[in-house]
């Protein structure tokens, strides 16, 4: 088991004001930033970023969402940090998400569900890499 994952929170919960809150939820769950940045992607970079996803009938839907505003992405450290942050940000439909998880509390729809969480150790590497490279991990 890896202790890293990835997260984004995404354009909802960077619009709705709620990265402030997300971030120090984090922090306080015991996760370590390893890195971090505000960036935005094209629509071109969140097709690619997404593409395993090319054949489900919401794939042009996310993809104009995750590029329709600026996002904060980061790699997180804790033991086996795969599982704890997908614990901690509850089911993809906000509806179904355990009371207390960051998408109970913060996202809209299962569409715009305010973060991202790898959901293996082997694409946290992977989509780590996407936005950060070795001098920006720490
Ligand atoms: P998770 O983010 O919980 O791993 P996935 O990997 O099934 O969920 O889906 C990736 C992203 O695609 C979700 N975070 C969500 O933004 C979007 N998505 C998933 N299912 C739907 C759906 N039925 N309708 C619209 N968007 C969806």
């Amino acid at each position: 088991m890896s202790n890293r994952t990835f997260t984004m929170i995404k354009p909802d919960a960077m619009k709705n004001g709620h990265a402030g809150a997300i971030l120090d939820r984090i922090i306080k769950e015991g996760f370590r930033v390893v890195s971090l940045k505000l960036t935005k992607l094209s629509k071109e970079k969140a097709g690619e970023f997404y593409a395993v996803h090319k054949e489900r009938p919401f794939y042009g839907e996310l993809v104009d969402f995750m590029s329709s505003g600026v996002i904060i992405a980061a790699i997180l450290e804790k033991p086996n940090a795969v599982n704890a942050f997908r614990t901690l940000i509850g089911a993809t439909n906000p509806a179904q998400a355990e009371a207390g998880t960051i998408r109970k509390l913060f996202a809209t729809s299962i569409g715009e569900n305010a973060v991202h969480g790898s959901d293996s150790d082997e694409n946290a590497a992977i989509e780590g890499s996407f936005f950060f490279n070795g001098l920006e991990q720490f």
